[in-house]
């Protein structure tokens, strides 16, 4: 039998941050996570749900790299679902590309989305995948790259919402070194930024959760690397009678 040499994959931090609350301080000084505050007003059938967990502001970029190249991996922020809310349809992913590292994300650069629902709120354990989406970066450096999805079916249960992104532009041991997910290292870090990787340095396509090589918060791999991702979504709460009931 040949043995295979297993790649050696580290977590890399681009660059040196300030200082860093410890992870304790973190979580308690935490607004509510997963979804903007919002006046508690009734649900309007078709209302715009918004998620988000970053301040609108990167501080660093992170990547995973084999040595000089680059590997693909699965970065995703965990959301609350709102009960009031389902069933819903996400509707756009918006991510942010930031220009603090070698090799950048470009305009054209392929990725893909992925999106999943949970019912227990713990993405270690599995989660259910809703759609996937292949798609090209938009806009870099200055604004957020807003991806519309465009076939995404509603979700009728659940309690979280996992809103992903692979660098499908990275090709292991071709593609040099880059740190293409953008963090916010600005405290309250909030804890519902996780990384996947797959042993092979190439990702699924959907991604199966958890992925077979580390996988965990983005806060699990060091103070140094913990944050926010700059990944929102936004959702629909969608009609009741527009979930396909047939009537007999
Ligand atoms: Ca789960
Ligand atoms: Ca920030
Ligand atoms: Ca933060």
């Amino acid at each position: 039998m040949m043995l295979v040499r297993q790649s050696v994959v580290t977590l890399a931090l681009l660059a040196t941050c300030g200082t860093f609350a410890s992870a304790e301080q973190a979580v308690q000084a935490a607004l509510p996570p997963g979804k903007t505050v919002s006046i508690p007003v009734r649900i309007v059938e078709g209302s715009p749900v918004n998620y988000l967990v970053d301040d609108g502001t990167a501080e660093n970029t992170i990547g995973v790299n084999n040595g000089a190249t680059a590997n693909q991996f699965l970065w995703f922020n965990r959301f609350d679902i709102d009960p009031t809310d389902l069933p819903l349809r996400v509707d756009q992913v918006q991510v942010f590309w930031a220009n603090l590292g070698p090799n950048p994300p470009a305009v054209g650069n392929a990725f893909s989305i992925h999106i999943y629902s949970d019912a227990d709120a713990n993405p270690a354990n599995g989660s259910t995948h809703v759609v996937s989406q292949a798609a090209t970066i938009g806009v870099v450096f200055t604004a957020f790259d807003v991806q519309n999805i465009t076939s995404a079916p509603a979700i009728a249960s659940g309690v979280n919402l996992h809103i992903g992104l692979v660098n499908r532009w990275a090709t292991p041991g071709v593609t040099p070194a880059n740190f293409p997910a953008s963090i916010d290292q600005t405290v309250p870090n909030n804890v519902r930024s996780w990384v996947g990787g797959d042993l092979t340095g190439t990702m699924a396509n959907p991604p199966v959760m958890p992925t077979n090589a580390f996988f965990g918060t983005i806060d699990s791999f060091g103070a140094t690397l913990a944050g926010d991702w700059l990944l929102r979504a936004t959702a629909t709460v969608v009609p009741v009678e527009l979930m396909g009931v047939t009537v007999e």
